[in-house]
């Protein structure tokens, strides 16, 4: 049985030490949200699966490889010889400040269609405990959003829990085209996650959380960055400050978070428990270099609780 399904586009990513003008080396990995948070499940010994769709060249077998070594599940993934695997260029430019860059236009990620979330469901076996969807497979395409929009009908004919993380790219579309796409779907989510400036994308109201709740939301984790997270529910407001861990590199943070905030769910962990887990994992990512690449396993959770030297 499948514990967590997600869908999405990752990328081959490619992380230099400078501008890309300058020339040098890069090191060269994957991203994409959505299997960041299957690797950051897995990792921490829950089944995830990812669907998405990769092409038939060097970057998508890595891609592949590298979330097959991770123990994310490609059952319903496939390889569309047709379109090239996408890109995403990270120039560090000082300190934990990069400059993002994507060649993804056009890509074989942003093949995505709903008879591909249809398979998952259609297998054998018990539905997902829950899916995760975001607001980056929304932005991809007419096909990605029809699949994202199957995939959370299909997850609420089947009782899976379902988890939004709106993730705003402003490269990818304007917040009136997200609030378009993703606002029709918040009857059926259960879990929003969202910083702070991205809750008016889900909402006009003065007072978005409770406009949200009031809408049906179960539970409207916000995260305010280095102020930490806020999980708001109709049983009142929880608040955990953000670790403090030197700031190595801040992308893929978010993703960890909802990593650590979905595993502690899957354990059956009360709302305290599940943001403590979900600030912890946050913190690996970021005092980590990488999307990805720092997330703790089981044994590491209680890792930061030691003192420097302790
Ligand atoms: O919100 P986060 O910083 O956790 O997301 C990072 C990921 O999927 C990164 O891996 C990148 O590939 C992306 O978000 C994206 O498409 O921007
Ligand atoms: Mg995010």
């Amino acid at each position: 049985m499948t514990d967590v399904l997600t869908l999405g586009e990752t990328m081959a990513a490619f992380r230099t030490t400078g501008p890309l003008r300058l020339g040098g080396t890069a090191g060269i990995s994957v991203a994409g949200s959505e299997s960041n948070v299957a690797i950051g499940l897995a990792r921490l010994g829950h089944r995830a699966a990812w669907v998405g769709v990769t092409g038939a060249d060097e970057p998508g077998e890595l891609v592949r490889r590298t979330l097959r070594a991770e123990g994310v599940d490609l059952s319903w993934s496939r390889v569309d010889p047709t379109a090239p695997t996408g890109l995403i260029l990270f120039e560090n430019r000082v300190a934990d400040i990069n400059r993002v860059t994507y060649h993804r236009a056009g890509s074989a990620g942003s093949r995505l269609r709903p008879a591909d979330v249809t398979q998952a469901f259609d297998a054998p076996g018990s539905p997902p405990r829950l899916l995760h969807v975001t607001g980056i497979t929304c932005a991809l395409g007419a096909e990605p959003y029809e699949a994202v929009v199957e995939a959370v009908r299909l997850a609420r004919a089947a009782g899976s829990t379902v988890c939004l993380d709106v993730n705003h790219r402003q490269r990818l579309w304007s917040v009136a085209e997200a609030a378009t796409a993703l606002r029709p779907l918040l009857p059926s989510i259960d879990l929003v996650v969202a910083s702070d400036d991205e809750l008016a994308v889900l909402t006009g109201a003065s007072d978005p959380v409770t406009a949200l709740l009031s809408a049906g939301v179960a539970e409207v984790v916000v995260k305010h960055g280095a102020g930490g997270a806020t999980s708001h529910s109709r049983a009142g407001a929880l608040h955990r400050p953000a670790r403090t861990v030197p700031v190595v590199d801040t992308v893929g943070a978010g993703d960890a978070f909802v990593a650590g905030l979905l595993s502690g769910w899957l354990d059956g962990a009360d709302a305290p428990a599940r943001l403590d887990r979900a600030v912890t994992t946050g913190a690996f990512a970021v005092a980590t270099r990488g999307d990805w690449e720092g997330l703790p396993d089981r044994a590491e959770l209680t890792l930061l609780d030691h003192e420097p030297g302790g």
